[in-house]
């Protein structure tokens, strides 16, 4: 088969077992590409006096990398800028959040068009060409630009906003004709494809037909593709030894009390503050818990450069030092808040040591954590996972405990309900889960990812022109 070259803003193989506190993405897109002959192009991570364009060239555990520095200046306007500080917040709606300026826009049209400076002399005319995320939305008009004719596809790990809330974005229109120099559009749920389609069809007066969405004079193909987790590898890793040394230590240290856990990378998307507080509103309202139930939350730092982020961490710091100074006694933390990461094998132990796992995002595209806790659990004693409505992951994962994030008391019911749940519901709740998780998993996906991608009849053009890069000026 023709080569697959993936495209995304970090290139971070990762290694069995490393620490590391790469995102799904990373994790999802080295599964797949030790599969296909092919390369994984991306930002090196590393920041450079003077952008040169050069491209190191590497094998990571099976893996090609091709890899190019950022300057100061990118990275603080296309990565800090635009994707983390615009679309991000919005595309999660947080619009009270989002940062518009123009310099941001600019940013992410130069480093977009670096990508493909860098890039297309790399791909041969039968490659298959898949781009990640929300910061690389502009590449295929940049490649098209270049002359490339590839079957190019598009996946978004993010919720894709609703259409009222995208039209506060100056470059909206923009945005959204980039979408369609693609080939196919992947989304992680129905609901962010109609999203799309109420944005196509309302707003722009473009049409749909079998999947296939017409607007600006060029046609895109949209579809659902619910990511999943590399299934087996974490079912193997949650039976290892890193992992039974990590569970035989935490329930050492539990010491017959009930463990509910969250993991997150620290995000507001990921509503860790409400979480908190609805534990806190647990221990107010059933003190029965008190001394016989902890939460442990692991939340390694992310983006720590931005102000939101380290807003949030303040207000976690703060909230779960009021936690504990209002209910810890000389032998009981109420709330274990760890900022550091752990080696996927750990994880997966403290994950089964669990009686229940909080996985509670404001909005979420997926969401990995439900899926692995899931996939980590004793089958003779299972764990109860609760889980936002709001995240993808909920689409699939009905036999959780559904909950509001934005509602504290639901939260709080669902946590007591949690921690009394007979044995027999636990097991009948966890094998729906477990069996989806298993079948719906990263190889799943991108098999029917990459199968749509080459059915797609491609489009030979004409695109949407690459002729007025993103300059930050309103649609
Ligand atoms: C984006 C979308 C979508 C976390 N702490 C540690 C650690 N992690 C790992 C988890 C999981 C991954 O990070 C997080 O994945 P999520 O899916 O929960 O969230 P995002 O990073 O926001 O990912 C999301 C995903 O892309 C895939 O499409 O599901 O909606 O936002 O794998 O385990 N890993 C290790 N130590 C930690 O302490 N090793």
């Amino acid at each position: 088969m023709s080569r697959m070259i993936v495209i995304s803003n970090r290139v971070a193989a990762p290694t069995q077992g490393g620490a590391g506190s790469q995102g799904g993405l990373a994790v999802a897109i080295a599964a797949a590409l030790k599969e296909y002959r092919g390369m994984w192009f991306g930002w090196s991570g590393e920041r450079i006096a003077e952008y040169t364009g050069a491209i190191s060239i590497a094998r990571h555990d099976g893996v090609t990398t091709a890899t190019i520095d950022l300057e100061e200046q990118d990275v603080d306007e296309y990565y800090n800028g635009y994707a983390n500080k615009t679309l991000w917040p919005l595309f999660h709606y947080r619009l009270d959040l989002v940062e518009f300026d123009r310099a941001f826009g600019a940013g992410y049209a130069r480093v977009n068009q670096r990508f493909a400076d860098a890039v297309a002399p790399l791909i041969e005319p039968d490659d298959l060409v898949w781009i990640h995320d929300y910061h690389l939305i502009p590449l295929a008009r940049e490649l098209r630009a270049r002359g490339l004719k590839n079957r190019i596809g598009f996946f978004l790990h993010t919720p894709w906003p609703p259409a009222r809330l995208l039209a506060t974005l100056p470059q909206h229109e923009e945005l959204v004709q980039c979408l369609m120099t693609y080939d196919l559009i992947g989304f992680q749920t129905e609901d962010w494809l109609d999203s799309f389609r109420a944005y196509i069809l309302g707003q722009v007066g473009g049409s749909e037909s079998d999947g296939v969405f017409t607007a600006y004079g060029a046609s895109v193909r949209a579809g659902v593709f619910p990511i999943g987790i590399d299934a087996e590898a974490f079912i193997a890793a949650a039976h290892g030894p890193e992992a039974d040394a990590a569970h035989d230590r935490i329930v050492h240290s539990i010491a017959g009390r009930k463990m509910l856990v969250g993991v997150d990378r620290l995000d507001y998307s990921k509503g860790i503050e409400d979480r908190f507080l609805a534990y806190e509103r647990l221990l107010t309202d059933h003190p029965e818990w008190i001394g016989r139930a902890f939460l442990l939350q692991i939340a390694p730092p992310t983006r720590a450069g931005i102000g939101s982020y380290q807003d949030i961490r303040e207000r976690l710091d703060a909230l779960s030092g009021r936690i504990n100074g209002a209910f810890a006694d000389v032998d009981w933390v109420p709330l274990r808040y760890v900022n550091r990461a752990y080696p996927r094998g750990e994880l997966a132990g403290i994950y089964r040591a669990a009686t229940a796992a909080l996985v509670t995002p404001l909005r979420d595209g997926m969401n990995l954590v439900a899926k692995e806790y899931v996939a980590a659990q004793d089958p003779d004693d299972p764990g109860v996972l609760i889980l936002s409505k709001f995240a993808g992951a909920a689409t699939q994962m009905g036999s959780a405990l559904l909950v509001n994030p934005f509602d504290g008391q639901d939260m709080m019911e669902a946590m007591d309900r949690a921690l009394t749940m007979p044995l027999a519901e636990r097991k009948e709740r966890w094998t729906e889960l477990y069996d989806g998780v298993r079948q719906d998993d990263v190889l799943a996906w991108r098999e029917h990812y990459i199968a749509a991608l080459q059915e797609t009849p491609s489009q030979q053009g004409p695109w949407p022109s690459a002729a007025a890069p993103v300059q930050g000026q309103p649609a």
